[in-house]
């Protein structure tokens, strides 16, 4: 599907953010005057709106390559990663990829697949309080108290099509998703409406839809430093996924930052 994508350049100073901007170069351009410091151009932001009040934000160039393989450094070393048993299709199997899970004191409790995961503290990782600041700064208005860490050793690590759309994150969460590391691919698909599902479930109901319809996808290439934002109806209307990749040969760390409802 094509995606309807729009570049927006946020105003200078609110994105908190110095990744350099190639395509803003000269002063005259930047409305730079002699003898006036020179301010960081703002980071990159293609917007895509799925339709039906959902968007997805992404920005290529969030954080300068140097401080992102420090960050990545410092979480593969410091993070006490766990690869636990969750149940698919009523199994229980080892998560195909690593995790961790920080929020903040006396929030709702996450659960899912039948897994609730420790709850540590934001006060235990100094790293991370630094990257939520800079996350806070690049979204005005946002305010995340809780991170789900993915580690995933190399392309046989994976996330399979699911939403974020668990109760406690409300109707039309903000989800952040930072990535350091080994690029991957991550895609976007409709869910069924429910007219849809009704006339059969899962899989079967999908593939009969193809041929009605092709299916609505979308599809984004994650690389080191890059932020990607889900907003609107995307947990309730979308499912997301990061599908296994021969050639990701690398370990990937990915961190995304989610409000819990009080
Ligand atoms: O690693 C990613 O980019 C996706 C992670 C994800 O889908 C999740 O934590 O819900």
């Amino acid at each position: 599907m094509a995606s309807r994508l729009r570049l927006v350049r946020p105003t200078a100073g609110t994105d908190g953010d110095s990744a350099p901007n190639p395509s803003v170069s000269s002063k005259a351009a930047a409305g730079e005057r002699e003898g006036e410091a020179k301010r960081p151009e703002p980071p990159r932001r293609e917007v895509t709106d799925l339709g039906g009040g959902s968007e997805v934000v992404h920005v290529p160039r969030f954080v300068a390559q140097d401080t992102a393989w420090e960050w990545f450094d410092c979480l593969d070393k410091t993070i006490p990663w766990t690869r636990p048993p969750i149940r698919v299709f009523g199994r229980f199997a080892d998560q195909p990829r690593d995790m961790c899970y920080v929020a903040d004191e006396g929030l709702a409790v996450l659960k899912y697949s039948g897994y609730q995961p420790h709850v540590h503290s934001w006060d235990e990782f100094p790293v991370l309080k630094n990257i939520l600041k800079a996350v806070h700064e690049a979204l005005p208005g946002s305010y995340f108290n809780s991170l789900l860490l993915n580690r995933y050793k190399n392309g046989s690590d994976y996330v399979s099509w699911h939403a974020d759309d668990e109760p406690l994150y409300g109707p039309t969460p903000e989800i952040a998703s930072l990535s350091l590391g080994c690029e991957r691919d991550f895609l976007l698909r409709k869910k069924p409406t429910k007219s849809q599902a009704a006339s059969g479930s899962g899989e079967a109901a999908r593939k009969r839809l193809k041929v009605a319809a092709p299916q609505q996808k979308h599809y984004f290439l994650l690389k080191h430093g890059s932020l990607l934002v889900m907003r609107g109806y995307t947990q309730r209307d979308w499912q997301h996924s990061l599908p296994k990749r021969a050639k990701a040969s690398s370990p990937r760390i990915n961190l995304t930052f989610r409000h819990v409802l009080a």
